[in-house]
């Protein structure tokens, strides 16, 4: 399936895509896994931090449990969402509200933080695909995004804007950007290339998992601890490797 409107604008909204079954076979393991990270992780939770992330590696579910986010992430229905050829599984993110309902959010690229020059990064966005499905399990505020930015640099407002310049801050408003809000069953396909930033509000716990190109300028950001240890049985294991 070729749905074409991640290529050309970045990304994919869809409505009800998911069905309830399909979320309570996941939404146990997931808060059974935020319970724990919340637990361990309270400094680093009270210090200002969104999300967590590596579900699938962690130490805290069972490999029956992991088995089951396993065959989700590779299921047919989430891969047919990606619209590039030869997706290969990153890693997961669950995204929270933070803990002071005062903090700013943030426009940002995710390729900002990756290491790697501006006139590098200006290059690679033209081609690369690192993408985001985010799969909310409750109403969330939403991503607000900047069409069309997976592929283009950022105009003057918008480079001032995420790099805190001449007086701005990332959380000024942007007039180009798109919120999308996202019920439960929805799914958002997002580019993490693109200008974003996510709203925070009602208690949100979202799923974010990531695929990207078979490339090994990205697979080098793979953690081996998140792949399953054998591809026996998944379908579209393709990805794992
Ligand atoms: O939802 C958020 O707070 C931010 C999401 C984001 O920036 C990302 O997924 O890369």
């Amino acid at each position: 399936m070729k749905l074409a409107q991640y290529t050309k604008y970045g990304f994919h909204h869809l409505k009800n895509f998911f069905s309830e079954n399909e979320l309570l076979s996941i939404e146990p393991i997931i808060l059974k896994f935020h319970n724990s990270w919340l637990d361990k992780n309270q400094e680093t939770y009270i210090n200002g931090a969104i999300n967590s992330h590596s579900l699938t590696a962690s130490g805290k579910l069972t490999k029956q449990e992991k088995g089951i986010l396993f065959n989700f992430i590779c299921s047919d229905k989430v891969i047919n969402l990606i619209e590039f050829d030869a997706p290969r599984f990153l890693n997961t993110q669950l995204f929270f509200d933070p803990k002071n309902s005062n903090q700013n959010n943030y426009w940002h690229r995710d390729i900002q933080y990756v290491g790697i020059s501006e006139e590098a990064q200006k290059e690679v966005i033209k081609t690369q695909n690192v993408v985001h499905l985010r799969i909310p399990l409750k109403k969330d505020p939403g991503i607000e995004l900047i069409p069309k930015t997976h592929r283009q640099w950022d105009s003057v407002a918008q480079y001032e804007v995420r790099n805190s310049l001449n007086n701005k801050t990332p959380s000024d408003a942007l007039k180009e950007g798109q919120l999308i809000a996202l019920e439960r069953s929805d799914v958002l396909v997002f580019s993490a290339n693109m200008i974003h930033r996510g709203t925070y509000g009602n208690n949100r716990l979202s799923l974010d998992i990531i695929y990207c190109d078979n490339d090994p300028k990205l697979l080098k950001f793979r953690d081996k601890a998140n792949l399953p240890s054998t591809l026996d049985g998944f379908k579209n294991a393709k990805i794992f490797t």
